[in-house]
């Protein structure tokens, strides 16, 4: 079955209506696909499987999907002709017995493609996607029988996917109109419709925030994307070790709250240090609170992080108000959100990290980017996709060996880490926890930059 005789046989079995339809979502629109009754017409779901296994034969994947329930009965076509394995997801999360929610056998890390009938605004697909990502299984692509959207591409893009369509609204439209089967003025109140409803392109911005750029001109200036944490407890050593990294590093990253011996000396001579070794600095005091404590913890008290502090980390568990209390009546400040921690076990979903993007694509001026981690190459890259655009990528967790510690820090190495997206590696222990943390940061920066170099 060829797409034309495809499209006219789901024009005849009354798939394709045009006339006037309440939508869900209680726009009325002047056409309806709608695929569930293919079922009933196996030389239809016998020519759409045979369509989509031509499509995707050469796609990457390892498991096949389709979303319930009418896109399920043409991916297990799909899988079968292409003798891959299937999966689906509950409809309802499953909360006894084995609590799978995914049926089907699927190792952690496999790629799955997901197949579905149609397209409107991408949202379930992107909701879809988040339910497998849950259960560790990596979604990249989407294939749908027909793209009904304006620019589904460009809102799944945003998020990080990447969609294939078998037909689109126009195809269909010209088709149709070519054997007189619709008039030019259906025609064109199709194509005024879906123009209505269309989110307005959003061109790729140039990076605004000036502490991010402030970011990327030192990286590229100094030739180096390493930031030192350096959280040791007294002052002696903090800027012993100092002067042996300075030179090598970015920026730095403190915990100020951890020095035993902390005076009002620290941030002057801290700054001193910052212009003699041309590095930036990071509190690393991940603000969690309602706004109005955020905006004290950042201002006040012993630290007065606000003062010096160019960067700062926050979690967004609190809410997009927390940008608002630490940065409002504040200039030359930004923050990097913890959108993946390092730890093993830790909370943060795919869910919580796809609305720390969110939050950030409405405050470009308040963000410069993320914390994140991953488990390798893929994951990083799967995750940085998911980046508002011009938002950087910081990662914990590196050493020049993967690796954990015994309190929960997992590590991966320095060129996973960049490889996947990493714009600067923020290293620990493996530089001031090392006898010559002068030598070793060196190794860390060459190594770190190869990459960043290759990458870009
Ligand atoms: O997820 C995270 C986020 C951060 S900011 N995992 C982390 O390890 N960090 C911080 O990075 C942590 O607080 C510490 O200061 C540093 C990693 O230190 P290392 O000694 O394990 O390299």
């Amino acid at each position: 079955m060829t797409k034309e005789q495809f499209i006219l046989e789901l024009q005849r079995i009354g798939a394709i209506k045009f006339g006037s339809f309440t939508l869900k979502s209680g726009l009325v629109s002047p056409f309806y696909f709608d695929l569930r009754d293919m079922i009933s017409y196996p030389e239809l779901l016998d020519g759409v499987s045979d369509l989509l296994v031509e499509k995707i034969k050469d796609m990457e994947f390892d498991v096949l999907t389709g979303i319930p329930y009418t896109a399920l009965p043409i991916a297990s076509l799909v899988a079968f002709k292409l003798k891959k394995s299937l999966v689906y997801m509950r409809k309802e999360e499953k909360s006894y017995g084995t609590g799978k929610n995914i049926i089907g056998k699927f190792k952690e890390g496999e790629k799955c493609l997901v197949i579905d009938d149609l397209i409107t605004t991408g949202t379930s697909k992107i909701e879809t996607a988040e339910s497998y990502e849950k259960e560790g299984v990596i979604i990249k692509d989407f294939v749908v029988v027909i793209d009904r959207s304006a620019n589904g591409t460009e809102e799944l893009a945003k998020q990080g996917y990447k969609l294939h369509s078998m037909i689109n609204l126009n195809e269909i439209l010209e088709l149709l109109q070519n054997k007189n089967l619709i008039s030019d003025e259906k025609v064109k109140e199709v194509n005024d419709f879906t123009a209505s409803i269309s989110k307005p392109k959003q061109e790729e911005k140039e990076i605004s925030n000036p502490l991010t750029k402030k970011l990327l001109a030192k990286i590229k200036e100094k030739r180096s994307n390493l930031v030192l944490s350096l959280d040791v407890t007294s002052q002696k050593e903090f800027f012993e070790i100092l002067d042996e990294v300075g030179p090598e590093i970015v920026m730095l990253k403190t915990h100020v709250d951890i020095l035993d011996d902390y005076d009002e000396n620290f941030v002057s001579k801290l700054q001193e240090y910052a212009r003699k070794y041309d590095f930036l600095i990071f509190e690393d005091r991940k603000f969690a609170d309602i706004g109005n404590t955020v905006r004290k913890q950042f201002r006040s008290g012993i630290y007065k992080i606000a003062d010096w502090a160019e960067y700062v980390t926050v979690h967004m568990v609190a809410g997009e108000s927390i940008l608002k209390g630490l940065f409002d009546g504040i200039e030359g400040r930004s923050s990097f959100i913890l959108a993946r921690m390092s730890s093993k076990g830790n909370l943060i979903n795919e869910t919580y990290s796809r609305k720390c993007f969110e939050i950030a694509r409405r405050n470009p001026m308040l963000v410069s980017g993320f914390i994140g981690h991953g488990k390798n190459v893929e994951d990083i890259k799967c995750y940085k996709a998911k980046f508002p655009s011009g938002m950087l990528l910081l990662m914990p967790g590196v050493k020049l060996e993967k690796g954990s510690d015994s309190m929960g820090q997992q590590y991966i190495t320095v060129e996973e880490a960049v490889q996947g997206g990493a714009d600067c590696i923020i290293v620990g222990r493996g530089i001031y926890g090392n006898e010559n943390p002068g030598e070793i940061a060196k190794i860390y920066r060459e190594r770190a930059w190869k990459e960043y170099e290759k990458r870009n």
